[in-house]
């Protein structure tokens, strides 16, 4: 991890969209190119060095992983702040693996996300707040006998396979140790280099839990596997946001936020810009004496293309 005399930098990553949360669940959303560009934008000023990206259909904000989608808004990102910029190839579950590589294959980022295992997606407890949604897709999307996310080891290979070449390097996204395991794989095969930037995920229902026990496990088990190789983030969904990241980042971590993995700025308060989360977990990196990485940070940190 990143040391300096004032302390070690801790990169912080925002996630300004996503794909789960749907408009009816927040007016402060990001949904057309403008909204996403602002948004990265206001979270890059605020300390983030690293902003993750989706695109969505202006007119509905459906998900939407055309590259058309996303063209309007990079450029804007590109011109207006220094941040790496990460792109999704998640995408949306509802989508194919081949839909889902088109935006890094055709824009070639210095990071795209890679996730690694197939995993339940239960939105139960989300969905339990929104009865009423604005839009039919909202309601055929989330449907209420959950989601399956699919990540095969072939589908894995893809992904590696067609960015091959393009100097992208992966935000490793982990959601159970099983996860750990099937990097742990591709890395024996050569597939993917160190230094590996793996996001552990914490408080998905489908995947591992919240509790600092399960974060214990991850580290634990994410250093045993891959030892120096590894540069280590974390990612807590919900409400579990501010506190995973608080615990990470005690422990040597790096940390993620962003309206794609909580809407919430407290409790029963939405978060009105991606910044504000941003702000938020910047207060804590630097009550705990630890400093904030630029984006020409992160890229040393993490080796990337630049
Ligand atoms: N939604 C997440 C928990 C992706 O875009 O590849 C992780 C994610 C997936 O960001
Ligand atoms: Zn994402």
């Amino acid at each position: 991890q990143g040391k300096s005399k004032g302390g070690r930098k801790v990169i912080i990553t925002c996630a300004v969209t996503g794909a789960i949360h749907t408009p009816s669940m927040s007016p402060h959303l990001p949904i057309t190119a403008e909204e996403i560009a602002d948004a990265a934008v206001g979270a890059a000023e605020a300390g983030a060095a690293i902003v993750h990206l989706h695109a969505r259909n202006p007119e509905d904000g459906r998900p939407d992983q055309s590259p058309e989608a996303f063209a309007p808004f990079l450029p804007v990102i590109k011109q207006r702040t220094d941040a790496v910029v990460n792109l999704t190839t998640g995408g949306a579950p509802t989508m194919t693996i081949e839909q889902r590589v088109r935006p890094a294959a055709t824009f070639k980022p210095e990071v795209a996300s890679l996730n690694l295992g197939s995993m339940n997606f239960g939105l139960f407890g989300m969905l339990n707040r929104f009865k009423e949604f604005r839009h039919q897709w909202e309601k055929d999307y989330l449907s209420d006998k959950g989601i399956i996310f699919r990540n095969s080891f072939a589908d894995i290979e893809y992904i590696l396979t067609t960015c091959a070449g393009n100097d992208t390097r992966f935000e490793f996204e982990c959601y159970d140790t099983a996860h750990l395991y099937n990097l742990k794989y591709f890395f024996d095969q050569g597939l993917v280099k160190a230094p590996l930037f793996i996001q552990t995920v914490f408080g998905l229902q489908g995947g591992i839990g919240a509790h600092p026990d399960d974060v214990l496990h991850m580290k634990r088990t994410a250093d045993r596997l891959f030892g120096d190789d590894y540069r280590w983030s974390v990612l807590g969904a919900g409400r579990n946001q501010l506190p995973i990241a608080a615990m990470a980042a005690a422990m040597g971590g790096n940390v993620r936020v962003g309206l794609e993995d909580s809407l919430w700025a407290g409790p029963g308060k939405l978060a009105e810009t991606n910044a504000v989360q941003v702000r938020a977990v910047r207060q804590i990196i630097e009550g705990l004496g630890l400093e904030v990485a630029t984006p020409d940070e992160a890229r040393e940190i993490l080796s990337l293309k630049g």
